[in-house]
């Protein structure tokens, strides 16, 4: 059979046999129909003509009668388009049907995808037509799913995490897979999910932080996960979700952590430059329906200092203090501030106030209330979180107890152990899948890179 994808002016002439899903179909008089054929994100144009041989009245009428989105069969003649059809991405030639049946009628849908693909400017222009909101859209995934924009976006969304995999593969990662199921929370305790266990309650996992660093202990020296996490945050932003997908990576350092930096550099330049290159079509497509602006980004991130950001934020009039924690709002004034500076989205922040991160994180030796702690961050705001870890047991079990709320050392032997048999240096992070396209795309709704998004108030389809 036919990939519509492949049809040019050079096919003119021939008859070709192919399946597709009938999207619309517009009948003129009762001699002619014109159909919308689509196969994944690529469309033609298709005309049924009533003629003395091939097509009779009754094969029109019942042309006329199949619903959007059913599956047909055609058997149709390639022709030159007697115009372009600018509606279809197949623009020079159309399809003359000769032959036409249903392989699986579709039911009427909760809405059309013609109205689930328009982009907002449609609308201003002419207020009678559709607006579909994102939560009817979401309450029927699996239709929205078909829409070309989706189609464009979770192909994205694969090669996210296919390039985070590529880099990391090609510089001597192994990819490991750490369990979900835990006895007692990964990152000590806050907005982790209970679940009955048998006898016991379990905890879904928040991060595989604690089992990257063991595989650290056990000398694998690099590694990295790309796996499901779960938070019980009760939040409704448009960053953050129940369930997403953590792209995780931990590795041994020589001198200092500023290596592991080096290489989420490369890593991230490496997955941004292949976004922008390998996926055009797509970006294309999405733009149609999204329209934002290129991602800018230079062959680095900008690297600043937390107090350098603070600085520019005070100076911009901005009340912060040295050691307070930034929120949504402040860090996209920061992005801003960057932007206007440096000319670039993409940027990172290291040494964080210490009593802002997680209590494995490493404290800076040389500044007292900072630590070896860096996010990276685009179009202002976080996608990546990591740090410098504490590898010496008997500080990191204090650094426990004296977390705030304190965590009892007995609920986290297991990794505290794993560290008093001798632990090398070590240092990594954790990037947001959804989040780091959302940005990329400019979104403004992770729900919209997620296929089908967990928060507090939804958990299904
Ligand atoms: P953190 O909790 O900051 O760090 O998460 C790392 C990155 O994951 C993404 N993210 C989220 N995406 C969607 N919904 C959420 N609720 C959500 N929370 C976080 C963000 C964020 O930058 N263990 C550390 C990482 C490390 O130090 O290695 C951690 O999980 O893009």
């Amino acid at each position: 059979r036919t990939k519509i994808a492949s049809l040019s002016e050079k096919n003119i002439d021939e008859t070709v046999l192919l399946s597709a899903r009938l999207q619309t179909s517009r009948p003129t008089g009762n001699k002619k129909n014109f159909i919308v054929l689509r196969q994944g994100t690529v469309t033609a144009q298709a005309v049924l003509t009533v003629d003395e041989t091939k097509i009779s009245k009754q094969m029109q009428k019942f042309s006329c009668g199949i619903t959007s989105e059913s599956l047909v069969l055609v058997e149709a003649k390639v022709v030159k388009a007697l115009q372009q059809v600018t509606s279809c991405t197949i623009q020079d030639v159309e399809l003359q049907i000769e032959k036409l049946h249903v392989i699986s009628a579709a039911a009427r849908l909760p809405f059309s995808l013609e109205d689930a693909t328009r982009p907002d400017e449609d609308y201003e222009k002419d207020p009678a037509l559709v607006r579909v909101a994102l939560a009817t859209r979401l309450d029927h995934r699996p239709i929205d799913l078909r829409t070309t924009t989706n189609h464009a976006i979770f192909r994205m969304q694969h090669g996210v995490c296919k390039l985070f995999r590529e880099y990391l593969e090609q510089h001597d990662f192994v990819e490991i897979h750490t369990p979900k199921l835990l006895g007692a929370a990964s990152e000590g305790g806050a907005n982790v999910f209970k679940v009955e266990y048998f006898n016991e309650t379990a905890f879904l996992a928040q991060s595989p932080q604690f089992y990257k660093q063991m595989m650290i202990t056990s000398d694998f020296a690099k590694v990295f996960e790309i796996g499901t996490v779960f938070r019980a945050e009760n939040s409704q932003s448009h960053r953050h979700m129940t369930e997403y997908v953590s792209l995780d990576m931990e590795m041994e350092f020589e001198e200092h952590y500023h290596e592991v930096l080096d290489v989420f550099d490369g890593l991230l330049v490496h997955i941004l430059k292949g976004l922008k290159e390998r996926y055009t079509d797509e970006i294309a497509v999405i733009k149609k329906q999204f329209p934002f602006e290129d991602f800018e980004f230079l062959d680095k991130s900008l690297r600043l200092t937390y107090p350098e950001a603070v600085k520019m934020l005070r100076d911009a009039g901005v009340e912060f203090g040295d050691y307070d924690d930034m929120n949504t709002a402040q860090e996209r004034i920061l992005g801003k501030l960057v932007k206007e500076k440096y000319h670039t989205d993409f940027f990172m922040l290291d040494k964080f106030p210490l009593a802002v991160r997680p209590f494995y994180t490493m404290p800076d030796p040389a500044r007292p209330g900072y630590s070896n702690s860096y996010d990276f961050f685009m179009r202002g705001e976080e996608i990546l979180s990591g740090a410098q870890r504490v590898h010496n047991a008997a500080m990191l079990q204090k650094r426990a107890e004296e977390n705030d709320p304190p965590i009892d050392p007995t609920t986290i032997q297991p990794y505290l152990d794993a560290f008093k048999f001798g632990a090398p240096p070590h240092a990594g992070g954790a990037l947001g899948m959804e989040r780091v396209l959302m940005l990329f795309l400019d979104l403004g709704n992770i729900r919209r890179t997620s296929l089908f998004p967990r928060d507090p108030n939804r958990l299904g389809p």
